[in-house]
């Protein structure tokens, strides 16, 4: 049999170029080599080599009008990547760094994610390199239309179920579902993350932010400390940051810093109370910058920094892919941070994660950040028997699967009393796939 390497250097030879790609199939494989080595039905049902080619690729034109007359074509993806656990599930992605690579990294890493969550689905991610950044909402308006217009004969809810993700808000939900419903003529729950009173989940918008504290909560009980008393370093300043912050000033911590493409705030006080409120005007003005903060508030604004150099107990990435590198994992660890929970899909490069995951508590995004499309399966749940749950029904299943994720990762990673979390999480969510796929033949 090939040895990791070799089987390595057959993907990087199939995916020339998709560096993203490359590095969370390395991550994958890493953890999850032995436990594939040892198993001949794997091997022999050549499922690695199934796992890593997506089951289907869509790549679409979109074309718009902005408000200017002008035309304006993005380009349109979703990656259907792997369906043995249910339909297709993952976000979609507007942003201009969206390329094939980023959707398939994505969507790779989702198949595990949505594995790790206990629900039925199966993994998926699309999006566009269409940038929301400086739009009126009609363009945004247009340019959903068009990109549903293409997208629609691909999905279904029993086929795959997009949602939002980085530029992708309940606007944007909103837009593509009108979409969907005119081309169609069909009210179905094709889309998660849709708004409350026409479909949506209580507590969807705060899931993924709420999920990751409370896997936080899991890990620093194991090390019998609480959540309260502790500093954060939080970056970005999007649903996801918010939804972290909310629940950690709810449970007595103290977060001291978000940050955008422009820089980071510094805020000693803690950012509280009409402070997180302020993150949500800051994003829907759609300018993508943080400094207004610093002004608004008298706080410390870093222009062009991340907020990994301060010293904090516990840092959670909350923006995006690589944010924090090796430079950075270095300081943390010398400032003696002791947790790095990463609440974007692969917050740190590699070189990051190998010297988080050997110097502190250290958990990979798939298992921190896999509240938000857990509560998208319980909005799939609700919309199939056409009722809605109150807001502590979905959070106490919230809080369930969150627990259940942090179980898995103890089962898979622990050896010596010590538990390896990045480990745990890409076994325990390789091997429910492995298995389906096992079970349902050569597909
Ligand atoms: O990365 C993610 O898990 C998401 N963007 C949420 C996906 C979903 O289907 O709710």
């Amino acid at each position: 049999m090939a040895d990791i390497n070799s089987f390595l250097n057959q993907v990087i030879t199939r995916n020339p170029g998709e560096k993203e790609f490359h590095q969370a199939v390395r991550e994958v494989l890493e953890s999850i080599w032995n436990v594939y080595s040892k198993n001949p039905r794997y091997r022999e049902a050549k499922i690695l080599e199934r796992l890593t080619e997506p089951e289907r690729v869509i790549m679409f034109r979109v074309p718009w009008v902005d408000d200017r007359g002008e035309v304006q074509v993005n380009r349109g993806y979703r990656v259907e990547f792997n369906s043995a656990l249910g339909p297709y599930k993952g976000g979609l992605r507007f942003h201009p760094s969206v390329t094939l690579s980023v959707l398939k990294f994505l969507g790779f890493e989702q198949t595990f994610k949505n594995s790790l969550t206990t629900l039925p689905m199966g993994g998926g991610k699309g999006g566009s390199d269409f940038s929301p950044k400086g739009k009126s909402d009609n363009e945004i308006m247009h340019f959903c239309q068009s990109f549903m217009t293409e997208l629609y004969r691909h999905i279904g809810p029993n086929t795959d179920v997009p949602a939002g993700d980085i530029g992708v808000g309940g606007r944007e939900i909103g837009y593509l579902f009108g979409q969907y419903k005119r081309i169609k003529n069909e009210f179905t729950g094709v889309l998660t993350g849709k708004g409350l009173g026409w479909g949506g989940s209580l507590i969807r918008p705060e899931a993924t932010g709420f999920g990751a504290v409370y896997f936080v909560q899991h890990m620093l009980n194991d090390l019998g400390k609480e959540v309260a008393g502790h500093t954060f370093a939080v970056s970005g300043f999007g649903n996801v940051a918010w939804g972290a912050i909310t629940k950690i000033n709810e449970l007595g911590g103290r977060v001291v810093t978000v940050s955008g493409p422009d820089g980071y705030i510094f805020d000693k006080d803690g950012i509280t109370g009409e402070k997180v409120d302020y993150l949500l005007e800051l994003r829907a003005s759609n300018n993508d910058v943080v400094e207004p903060y610093a002004q608004e508030f008298g706080a410390q604004f870093f222009a062009g920094k991340r907020p990994w150099e301060q010293a904090v107990d516990i840092a959670l990435p909350c923006a995006c892919e690589n944010e924090l590198n090796a430079d950075d994992a270095k300081l943390l660890v010398e400032n003696n941070c002791f947790m790095v929970a990463e609440v974007s899909n692969m917050g740190c490069t590699a070189e990051a994660v190998e010297l988080l995951n050997k110097n502190l508590v250290y958990a990979p995004g798939k298992a921190v950040n896999a509240g938000g499309v857990a509560v998208s399966g319980l909005e799939m749940s609700q919309n199939s028997t056409r009722y809605g749950w109150s807001r502590d029904e979905v959070d106490a299943r919230l809080h369930i699967i969150m627990g259940d994720i942090f179980k898995t990762c103890k089962k898979h990673g622990t050896s010596n009393g010590k538990t390896d979390y990045l480990l745990g999480a890409n076994v325990g969510g390789f091997v429910k796939v492995a298995d389906a796929m096992l079970a349902q033949g050569v597909v």
